[in-house]
């Protein structure tokens, strides 16, 4: 049976792979029951899985629908981790709009790194998938975040995160801007005239720390 830590997230690993939402669920609660941490839950089982969905899928074993059915299970799981995640315990840090970029769907990234922003005692406007850069220019507006964040996960949409940064200077809007997501570096960071990126959600957190504490 899954008696050691190692086969208990394997079998999470597996939960996901499968496509099962049921197991997914029941069994991250199960490891937080017993008090994993939660770094562990993540990287070694859900976001693993995630990695081992996208290899198959680069190798055309697997495809979109079932690239689908494993992302619902890893966000089973993640709902999971969402109460412990977001729990805060530390003074009001700023706010940040975080969103994923135009013609982009993907948002597990995105809403992990929200999840972890608000544990970090961020207040988090969610603006969702598929953002035009026009929604994040009326958000900047409407929300005056400290910090704005967007995502993009692949490669056809990372432009989109260029004419955003362009369009919210344009406008004048002189707030930090982060970006992220697996294609995305800290040389394209640059190159577009983000005010930086992280490759991770705690490293989003950092990062969101040090641009406030900058002012
Ligand atoms: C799940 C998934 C999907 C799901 C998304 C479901 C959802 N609700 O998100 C669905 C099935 C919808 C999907 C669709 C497609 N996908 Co897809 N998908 C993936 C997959 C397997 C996992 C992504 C994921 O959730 N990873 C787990 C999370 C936790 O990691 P993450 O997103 O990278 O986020 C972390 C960091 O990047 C960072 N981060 C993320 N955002 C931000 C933001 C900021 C501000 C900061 C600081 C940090 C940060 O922190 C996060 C936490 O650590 C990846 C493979 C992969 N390994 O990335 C392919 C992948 C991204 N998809 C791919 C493709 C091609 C597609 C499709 C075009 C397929 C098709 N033919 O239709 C469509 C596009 C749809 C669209 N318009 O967006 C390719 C992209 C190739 C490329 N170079 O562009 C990949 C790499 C698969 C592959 N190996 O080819 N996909």
């Amino acid at each position: 049976m899954t008696d050691t830590l190692d086969d208990r997230l394997d079998a999470i690993f597996d939960a996901v792979l499968d496509y099962d939402d049921d197991a997914a669920e029941r069994l991250v609660r199960a490891e937080l029951a017993r008090g994993t941490d939660l770094q562990l839950i993540l990287n070694d089982a859900l976001i693993a899985a995630m990695d081992e969905v996208g290899d198959q899928f680069g190798q055309g074993t697997l495809f979109v629908p079932e690239m689908l059915m494993a992302a619902r299970a890893m966000k089973a799981g993640l709902e999971v981790l969402r109460p412990r995640l977001t729990e805060t315990d530390t003074a009001p840090a700023g706010t940040i709009v975080i969103g994923t970029v135009h013609r982009d769907l993907h948002d597990i990234g995105k809403n992990l790194v929200g999840m972890m922003l608000e544990g970090a005692g961020f207040t988090v406007i969610d603006l969702g998938v598929d953002v035009p850069p026009e929604a994040f220019v009326a958000a900047a507006h409407a929300h005056r975040p400290d910090v704005l964040g967007m995502s993009a996960l692949l490669t056809t949409t990372m432009p989109n995160m260029r004419k955003t940064v362009a369009l919210l200077r344009e406008d004048g809007w002189n707030g930090r801007i982060m970006v992220g997501g697996a294609p995305v570096t800290r040389e394209f960071a640059d190159e577009i005239g983000a005010d930086g990126f992280a490759a991770d959600a705690p490293g989003a957190v950092a990062l969101a720390r040090r641009m406030t504490r900058a002012g």
